[in-house]
């Protein structure tokens, strides 16, 4: 006889039949706010909330999580129609287990409530406030750190409308603290960055002149409120249809804000909470003093073997990161990417070997349960490319040392930005700087060379000494002047 499951919702109603393994691990709804997040993407839902909803479990504490959609509308409708509950499948490579999570005690849309955020920045409650708002949003000029507010933050920064950007919506609710003394709080990005704690300091206190803030609410912000640096890592591609089906499945209900993940996860915080912070460190947490070393090895290694997978993939025809891993010699131009550049651009943290910190990456891009699109990991590519990549050869060139992997990498982002993958077939430049690059393309000469001079003048992108560097321009050149006649199998079979 077929049954027919799955047509009732996640819900605090339907917590009692789901399976014990897939309860969550605080009791929902109980748990008041102390933590506003902004941008309950997928990332988050499968990293900090876990963390934190095993932090509370553990030792408990006022730290349930204001979820705040900036633009996803549907998301918050989907999540307060199964009261804030969301489930989490962890794919390992021979087997899934979902559980819910019960970190997220309230959800808001600021594009159509953003008052509500704002009154939140300002609650004496919330005392921690991360972020997961994506590169682009923080809008500092990469080489001076200048802040170059586009037209909406501006506009938001000119006070003559409700705040619709994440930095606006910070400013003014910041104001509003300060304005109602309502102590001290940390600002915790949780984004792919560089320092990306000083990067959200330096937006803050810009913004807030910008804006005009009063002196005192300045020195305000200044004494109380904290921007603790942290490196984040899970595998969380987007969710799919397959996401919800496989929720579906595990749970018998149906969860429309399910997420699934690799096995793997790592969060390292600088410990400067001024107003507490949930435990986080009995969640696996490391809280430490300078997470800098931590950034480097992540942004460079994962995110820049990431990377680096996902254009030369694209450009095969490969749809995810793990079919790409397979293309016959690209793990092995991995491992001298990491081996020759990427471990000799940086002093890791203590105890870390960055070759076997290499294998790992290499082993976790190879999980066959994760379906992560290359598309998805080369977005915005412009944005990610610096931290990824570019420092890296900074760092080399400094040295009086080739670059000549991350020279390939940096190749294959401007071929894939070029438009056409291998087979001819389109690719899509998802980038806040398309128009930019693609004029810049389209006005140079139809030569590899022509290419590469016109990216190098993005200096959005690339700094002045990088771009002035001939043989860094000459690597980047030949690699392209292959890809581009060869293709992606041959350039890499020529490559070792
Ligand atoms: C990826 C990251 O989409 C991307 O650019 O490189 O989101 C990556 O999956 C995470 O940083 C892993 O922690």
């Amino acid at each position: 006889m077929a049954v027919t499951v799955g047509a009732s919702r996640l819900g605090l109603g339907s917590l009692r039949r789901l399976p014990a393994a897939s309860r969550p691990l605080v009791r929902p709804g109980t748990v008041p706010a102390g933590v506003l997040h902004l941008g309950i993407g997928a990332f988050h839902r499968a990293h900090q909330a876990v963390y934190t909803e095993a932090a509370v479990g553990a030792a408990g504490g006022d730290w349930g999580i204001v979820g705040v959609a900036p633009r996803n509308a549907a998301l918050v409708a989907d999540l307060a129609a199964q009261d804030n509950l969301f489930s989490v499948t962890t794919l390992a490579a021979d087997g899934a287990a979902t559980r819910v999570v019960g970190a997220l005690a309230e959800v808001r849309h600021a594009a159509s409530d953003p008052a509500a955020v704002v009154g939140l920045l300002a609650d004496p409650a919330i005392r921690v406030v991360t972020l997961t708002v994506t590169e682009k949003a923080y809008q500092l000029d990469p080489a001076t750190g200048v802040l170059r507010p586009d037209a909406a933050l501006a506009a938001d920064l000119a006070g003559d409308r409700p705040p619709a950007t994440v930095p606006g919506l910070l400013v003014r609710g910041l104001l509003a603290r300060a304005a109602a003394d309502a102590g001290p709080v940390a600002l915790v990005s949780c984004d792919n960055l560089p320092a990306n704690g000083r990067r959200l300091r330096g937006l803050v206190e810009q913004a807030l002149a910008y804006a005009g803030a009063p002196e005192h609410a300045v020195g305000w912000v200044g004494g109380q409120v904290s921007f603790p640096g942290t490196m984040v890592d899970r595998i969380v591609p987007a969710s799919t249809a397959e996401t919800l089906d496989v929720a579906r499945h595990a749970l018998g209900v149906t969860d429309l804000a399910a997420v699934a993940a690799e096995p793997y996860a790592q969060w390292v915080i600088e410990d400067d909470f001024p107003g507490g912070r949930p435990a986080w460190e009995r969640a696996g947490a490391v809280l430490c003093a300078d997470a800098g070393p931590w950034e480097r090895l992540k942004l460079r290694t994962l995110n820049g073997v990431h990377s680096a997978t996902a254009y030369l993939g694209a450009l095969a025809g490969c749809e995810t990161v793990a079919e790409a891993l397979a293309l016959p010699y690209l793990a092995d131009v991995l491992r001298r990417l990491v081996a020759e550049d990427v471990a000799t651009s940086f002093t890791p943290p203590d105890g870390i070997r960055v070759v076997d910190y290499g294998e790992q990456v290499l082993d976790r891009f190879g999980n066959p349960a994760i379906r992560h699109r290359t598309l998805q990991v080369a977005m915005d590519g412009s944005q990610k490319l610096p931290q990824r990549v570019l420092h890296t050869i900074a760092d080399l060139r400094a040295a009086g040392r080739p670059a000549r992997w991350a020279a390939l990498v940096v190749a294959a982002w401007l071929r894939f930005a070029q438009g056409t993958a291998d087979d001819g077939s389109p690719l899509p430049l998802q980038d806040p700087l398309a128009d930019r690059i693609r004029a810049a393309l389209a006005a140079a000469p139809p030569t590899p060379a022509g290419a590469v001079d016109a990216a190098f003048a993005l200096r959005e992108i690339f700094p002045a000494e990088l771009a002035e560097d001939a043989e860094v321009r000459a690597d980047v050149v030949g690699w392209l002047t292959d890809l581009t006649r060869h293709g992606v199998p041959a350039t890499l079979a020529g490559a070792r």
